[in-house]
């Protein structure tokens, strides 16, 4: 990034936005929808032919830039106009992002605001470091609205995220819809942590939260996590455990103990059905099978599973996903293990298998912030702000090195987050702060310097209604003060 001597681009009530095509066209309308309620202006959308006397944000694919990731982005701001470039759709709406972040944070007011709107005068010619950037939302222990998941998305969306993990089932849940084994949700939802009445998704709602990621150039992986963690399932379908006892409604924080029947058909036939309708309505490539924390099964049978599995999910076209006790199984090269505790992630790459880095002492937001803090767990470490930043995902894990690596995630367990608001307060700013480790390349990320960028986007989260923890770590700048009471009164409300 360039900062240029000219003066900055305003936008103002005769800009437009000018597209070359279809694709463009639908970034450009994300875009507009920011745009319009701050500056009330039309910013109005036009394809190809450009009246080039009019002030404009011009949107362009240029399937030969270089470097021609699926993200990367080309922007160049004058006082003329602002020329965003990308080889990809999904590039385009990643350079919008940053063109949100530098407009002033008023851009996200809901109500009409009268602020210069100006972007700088810049050349920024940007990539990602990891094509895969993430966070894992657990909506088993807790259940989170489509409403909710929405919101979650768009702040992913805002720092250039391009995963959203879900852990659908656990031992408190079942949540989402099968067609074909309707106990599933009958039985398997119902209850959650401490006990509150949980819920699920219909495939209807489900493919539409998809939607709503896609439009934002996010990959929703699913997760139901097996042979363990599957209380909710066996719950519904007792024949597929080997236990006696049928297991019952589950509401308490225990992890370890419930694990599929490896040597039944019935197992795999569950499996089967799950893994098939889920790949049905999930465009993306993934499918996370969890495999984690299965303290009652010997090693052999844990492998045994592993490998079935993993052969039905590749039946079912998608590429494998398992915590990275996975590794082992004998993995498809496809496959990815996602470290979080120990080492055992390295054993994938014998396999020509890739690991996604969450370790647990630095990208797992159900940590505490610090000893004081009511909400979280602490079993990994406290992570404050700097934790969260301040570390390399090439040097973490020995013999584990950038090539290896398809990315970082930070999973969000909900055991103590019990609504959005205590999601958000746990993810803002942690979330930012895994962003920015998977998107910018280490020599140019400085804890320093972040930590001022950070403080400028508390104002942004106040306008979303996004619940934020004021770590003292960051030098916040009070300005939320200032605001217009109006437009803070428009803001969308603090959920509790
Ligand atoms: C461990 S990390 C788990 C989850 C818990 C989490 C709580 C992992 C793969 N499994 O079942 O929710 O700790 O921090």
């Amino acid at each position: 990034m360039r900062l240029d001597a000219g003066a900055p681009f305003v936008i103002g009530p005769t800009t437009q936005i000018v597209v070359d095509g279809a694709a463009a066209a639908g970034v450009a309308r994300t875009f507009a929808a920011i745009l319009r309620p701050s500056t009330g202006y039309p910013l109005t959308i036009v394809t190809g032919a450009d009246d080039a006397t009019r002030p404009a944000i011009r949107l362009a694919l240029r399937p030969g830039d270089a470097p021609a990731t699926d993200e990367s982005y080309q922007l160049t701001v004058t006082s003329a106009g602002v020329n965003l470039t990308a080889p990809q759709p999904a590039g385009l709406f990643r350079g919008v992002q940053t063109l949100r972040q530098l407009l002033p944070t008023d851009v996200e007011s809901h109500l009409r605001l009268r602020v210069p709107w100006s972007i700088p005068a810049t050349t920024i010619q940007d990539a990602p470091r990891f094509g895969w950037r993430g966070a894992m939302l657990d909506v088993a222990r807790h259940f989170f609205t489509v409403k909710e998941v929405k919101q979650f998305i768009d702040v992913l969306a805002l720092y250039k995220m391009n995963v959203l993990h879900l852990h659908l089932s656990d031992d408190q849940g079942f949540r989402i819809q099968i067609a074909s084994r309707p106990r599933l949700t009958e039985i398997g939802s119902v209850t959650q942590v401490a006990g509150g009445e949980g819920g699920f998704y219909t495939q209807a709602e489900y493919a539409d939260l998809v939607r709503y990621a896609q439009e934002r150039f996010i990959t929703v992986v699913p997760e139901i996590d097996m042979p363990g963690h599957t209380n909710a399932i066996l719950s519904a379908h007792p024949s597929a455990s080997c236990s006696v006892r049928p297991s019952q409604p589950y509401a308490g924080t225990d992890v370890g103990w419930s694990t599929f029947c490896v040597d039944s058909a019935e197992s795999y036939a569950i499996v089967d059905d799950i893994v098939r309708e889920i790949s049905a309505i999930t465009p993306g490539p993934y499918f996370h099978i969890g495999g984690d924390e299965v303290h009652t099964l010997k090693r052999d049978d844990y492998v045994k599973f592993v490998e079935r599995a993993q052969d039905i999910v590749q039946k079912y076209g998608k590429r494998m996903v398992g915590w990275e006790e996975v590794a082992k199984a004998r993995l498809l090269p496809t496959s990815i293990a996602q470290a979080w505790a120990n080492d055992t992630a390295r054993l994938a790459l014998q396999y020509g298998a890739k690991v996604l880095m969450s370790p647990s002492k630095r990208t797992y937001i159900d940590m505490k912030y610090t000893k004081g803090n009511a909400l979280g767990l602490d079993w990994a470490a406290i992570i404050d702000v700097r934790d969260s930043y301040d570390w390399d995902p090439a040097s973490f894990l020995p013999g584990v090195g950038e090539k290896d690596i398809v990315g970082v995630e930070a999973p969000l367990w909900s055991e103590t987050v019990r609504n959005i608001g205590a999601a958000f307060f746990m993810s803002v700013p942690r979330i930012p702060s895994i962003a920015e480790v998977g998107w910018t390349p280490q020599q140019n990320r400085h804890w320093d310097d972040f930590r001022v960028r950070l403080a400028g986007q508390a104002r942004r989260w106040e306008y979303l209604g996004v619940n934020y923890y004021q770590s003292p770590q960051i030098p916040w700048v009070p300005d939320w003060a200032e605001t217009p009471k109006e437009a803070k009164a428009a803001a969308a409300p603090l959920v509790p």
